[in-house]
C-alpha cells in the first residue's frame, strides 16, 4: 500500500489504550543508521508518550536487517517483553540483494509474528533510495517508528483482553 498520501505519524489518540506496566523490545539494525536512529526515536518517543516507562523499553542491536530475525527470536526467548519492534533500512542498490534481503527478512519477521504470542511488530522501511527513506523517518511522510509503536500498544492490549477471557 502506498504511503506517499499518508502521514506515518498521524494516528488517533483515542484509539491508543493506556501503555501503563507495558514491557516493550525493539531489535534494530545499525544498518542506514541514520535512518533507523531516527525510526528508534519516534518508536521511543510515542511508547513513553503513552506511558510505557523508559526502564521498561529494551533496546537492542543487530548488524543489519537480515539479523532482525535472529535478534527478535533471542527477545522471545530471553526476556518477559510484551511486544518486539523490528526496525531496519534496505535500500534498493544495484543488484537484486535487495530483494533476497527485504523477502528474508519480511517471511522470517512474518513466521515469528504467527508463531508465538508475542507480538511482532514489522518496523522494517525498504525504499528505492535514501531519501525515500528520510522522507519515512521522521520527514514528509511522518515516522514510522511513531506508526511501530502504536501498533506494539494496540497488539499487547489485544492480547490482554483474549487472555482475559480465558
Ligand atoms: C549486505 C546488506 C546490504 C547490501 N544492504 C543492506 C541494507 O540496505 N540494509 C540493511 O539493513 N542491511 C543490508 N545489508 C546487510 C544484511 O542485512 C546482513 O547484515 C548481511 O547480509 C549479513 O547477514
Amino acid at each position: 500500500m502506498a504511503t506517499k498520501n499518508q502521514n506515518l505519524s498521524a494516528y488517533d489518540i483515542t484509539s491508543v489504550p493506556d501503555a501503563q506496566g507495558m514491557k516493550i523490545g525493539i531489535v534494530v539494525s545499525e544498518w542506514n543508521y541514520n535512518v533507523t536512529g531516527a525510526l528508534l526515536t519516534g518508536a521511543k518517543d510515542t511508547l513513553k508518550k503513552h506511558g510505557v516507562q523508559e526502564n521498561d523499553i529494551l533496546v537492542m542491536t543487530v548488524p543489519g536487517s537480515f539479523e532482525l530475525i535472529h535478534g527478535v527470536q533471542e527477545m522471545l526467548q530471553f526476556t518477559a517483553c510484551n511486544a518486539i519492534i523490528a526496525i531496519g533500512c534496505v535500500i534498493r542498490g544495484d543488484t537484486p540483494h535487495f530483494d533476497y534481503i527485504c523477502e528474508g527478512t519480511t517471511y522470517g519477521l512474518a513466521r515469528l509474528n504467527a508463531t508465538h504470542d508475542i507480538p511482532v511488530i514489522y518496523g522494517l522501511i525498504t525504499t528505492n533510495d535514501m531519501q525515500q527513506a528520510l522522507d519515512r523517518c521522521g520527514g514528509k511522510h511522518g515516522n514510522k517508528g511513531d506508526e511501530c509503536a502504536v501498533t506494539a500498544i494496540k497488539m499487547v492490549d489485544f492480547h490482554r483482553k483474549l487472555i482475559h477471557r480465558r
